[in-house]
C-alpha cells in the first residue's frame, strides 16, 4: 500500500517534470522588441493597450470601427536550432471587424514577397476579435476558410518573420512560436508571455527554440557547441 503510493507519487513527479520541460518549449517574443519597425507601425504604451506584456505593444495607430492601414511593419530575426514545423501565436487585441488583421510572412518558409503589395490571402491573418489581450494562432484568411498556418523550416538558422499592418488599430503585444502545430485551442498550448530572460535573449538579437523543449538559448551559444 505504502509502496504503491510512493510509486504513484514518483510517477506524478516525473509527469510534472515532463510538463515543466514542455512548458519551456518555444520562443516568446515581445512585439515591441522587433529588430526593425517601419512606420507607421509603432511602439505604443497608450491606455488603449493597457495591460500589455512589458507595458508596450505595436500597432498602426487608429480608431475602432474605421478603415485605414496597409502601411508599416515589424520584423523579427529568429534563429531556430532545429528544422521542423512551427506554429505562431499572437497576443493580440482587436476591437472590431475593421481593426482585426495583419499580413504575416516568415522567410525562408514563405517566399520573399511583400504581402501588402500582392494582397496574397495566404499571408492574411484574420485576428480573433476581443477588446482584452488574448492569444490567437496565426491563420490564413483565405477567401474561403481560415486554416491555421504551419511553417515548415527546412534547416536550422536565421529566419525572418514580418508582421505587416493590414488594418490599422490592430494591436500586437507578443508572439509565441511553438513546435506544437496540432493545437488550435490556446488552452492546449503552453503559451507564455515573454519573461525577463526571454526579453534579454531577444534584445541580444539571437533567440533559438529547441523542439526538445528543454532550453531557450542563444544562437551564438549553439554554434559554440
Ligand atoms: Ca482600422
Ligand atoms: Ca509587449
Amino acid at each position: 500500500m505504502h509502496r504503491s503510493v510512493l510509486v504513484l507519487g514518483l510517477i506524478l513527479a516525473v509527469a510534472c517534470l515532463a510538463q515543466a520541460g514542455i512548458k519551456g518549449a518555444g520562443i516568446a517574443l515581445e512585439a515591441e522588441l522587433a529588430q526593425r519597425i517601419e512606420e507607421p507601425m509603432k511602439i505604443d504604451d497608450d491606455a488603449v493597450g493597457k495591460g500589455a506584456s512589458n507595458g508596450k505593444f505595436i500597432w498602426m495607430e487608429g480608431k475602432p470601427a474605421t478603415g485605414g492601414g496597409g502601411e508599416g511593419w515589424a520584423e523579427f530575426d529568429i534563429n531556430l536550432s532545429e528544422k521542423g514545423e512551427y506554429a505562431i501565436w499572437g497576443h493580440v487585441l482587436a476591437w472590431d471587424g475593421n481593426s482585426d488583421s495583419f499580413w504575416v510572412t516568415w522567410k525562408p518558409a514563405d517566399p520573399d514577397e511583400d504581402a501588402q503589395k500582392t494582397q496574397n490571402t495566404k499571408f492574411r491573418w484574420a485576428v480573433a476579435g476581443g477588446d482584452k489581450w488574448h492569444w490567437d494562432r496565426i491563420n490564413a484568411w483565405l477567401d474561403g476558410g481560415t486554416p491555421e498556418r504551419t511553417w515548415k523550416i527546412d534547416q536550422p538558422g536565421k529566419t525572418t518573420l514580418r508582421i505587416s499592418v493590414r488594418e490599422d488599430a490592430t494591436m500586437l503585444d507578443a508572439l509565441f512560436i511553438t513546435t506544437n502545430v496540432k493545437a488550435t485551442d490556446p488552452a492546449d498550448v503552453n503559451l507564455r508571455l515573454p519573461t525577463a530572460a526571454d526579453r534579454e535573449l531577444q534584445v541580444k538579437g539571437s533567440t533559438a527554440v529547441d523542439p526538445g523543449g528543454k532550453v531557450t538559448t542563444t544562437w551564438a551559444g549553439l554554434k559554440q557547441r
